[in-house]
């Protein structure tokens, strides 16, 4: 009998052998049709980011940056960004640039904010309201601060882009008030805070990877979701989404992050052209999001969706209804950050 199991033995691992053999060459194969563009033999720098070629996120921020970086340094590195998810989703991406395989990051903080408690302070309902108060974070000393506690975590922040206001989409009524939520399954970003403002809405939310939801509301595991309109329109929600409201309930940045490692290692005069590249694609990125939260709320009116706009009243209706989600979250964010966030967001003009 034991004769007899060392074929079968070898042959499993001749099988085995085989297959990872396949699976190498595929995933070989996958990785030569990216990146798109011609190599410049110079080191490898990854970005992960989940959002299509299509979106600011990558089409005016991640492949600016990699076209500022390749041609100041003149080949030294070359910049692939993998977009659409194909290096995992946020946390699992973040979690592998702090590991070091993968180099760099294009990720929402909500779902990272495991990594520094501080970051939910962006996901206070309402905490911002305006591009302006926006900007005078993300380029003040709030910002600043904020970056620091990534320091210790492996990951170095080099810019803030823009993910955007939040809106609110579901296939089965139109929303006016939290009253119209009941009942209605709502995936949120895995976040305890936009957790805790869903229920305190009175909907059911569910915490999900981006990666999924598409699917999720195609086959109504899911009735809606919520994120900025050029993820809404870009990634074709409204397929599957016949109504929006306007709700513009949370403000998501999005975070360009490097291995702290990697970081460390890069020469003065390299550091400081990652620095200046990553701060002009920025800037791009978010008046080029700017400009679709405009235009596309009309696209979205053209492919079918029904658009809702709250008048200040009803809006007010919402805000009332997560102010206490604050309290909930004060003591782990910090009293001190929520004020000086708050000051500089209302003091910015
Ligand atoms: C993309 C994600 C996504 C976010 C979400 O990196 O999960 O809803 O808004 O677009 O971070």
């Amino acid at each position: 009998m034991f004769k007899k199991q060392i074929p079968m033995f070898l042959a499993a691992l001749l099988i085995a052998m085989l297959v990872s053999g396949c699976l190498s060459g595929t995933s070989k194969q996958s990785q030569q049709q990216e990146p798109k563009k011609a190599s410049t033999g110079g080191k490898v720098i990854k970005i992960a980011s989940v959002l299509n070629d299509q979106h600011p996120a990558n089409a005016n921020g991640t492949f600016k940056f990699k076209e500022i970086v390749e041609a100041k340094t003149k080949g030294k590195y070359e910049i692939q960004v993998y977009s659409g998810n194909q290096l995992g989703d946020d946390v699992k991406a973040t979690q592998n640039v702090r590991a070091g395989s993968i180099e760099m990051v294009l990720t929402s903080a909500a779902p990272v904010t495991g990594m520094a408690a501080e970051f939910m302070v962006f996901d206070l309902p309402f905490i911002l309201t305006n591009d302006k108060a926006v900007d005078a974070i993300f380029d003040g000393p709030v910002g600043k601060k904020l970056a620091a506690k990534l320091d210790d975590k492996g990951l170095h922040l080099l810019a803030y882009y823009e993910n955007g206001f939040r809106q609110l989409t579901n296939s089965a009524r139109e929303v006016k008030t939290p009253a119209d939520l009941k009942g209605l399954k709502i995936r949120t970003m895995e976040n305890p805070i936009h957790l805790a403002a869903w229920r305190a809405l009175g909907a059911n939310p569910t915490p999900m990877p981006f990666s999924e939801l598409f699917t999720s509301m195609q086959q109504k595991t899911v009735d809606g979701q919520e994120n900025p309109i050029p993820t809404i329109y870009l990634m074709k929600f409204y397929e599957v989404q016949k109504y929006a409201t306007l709700t513009g309930h949370v403000y998501t940045p999005f975070i360009l992050l490097i291995n702290s490692q990697l970081w460390a290692s890069l020469p003065a005069e390299d550091k400081k052209i990652f620095e200046e590249a990553a701060l002009e694609s920025a800037k791009i990125e978010r008046a080029a999001n700017r400009e679709m939260n405009r235009k596309q709320v009309d696209e979205l009116k053209k492919v079918g969706m029904t658009i809702t706009v709250l008048s200040p009243e009803q809006l007010k209706v919402f805000q009332d209804a997560v102010a206490p989600v604050y309290a909930e979250f004060e003591a782990k964010i910090g009293k001190d950050l929520i004020n000086e966030f708050k000051q500089a967001a209302q003091s910015a003009k």
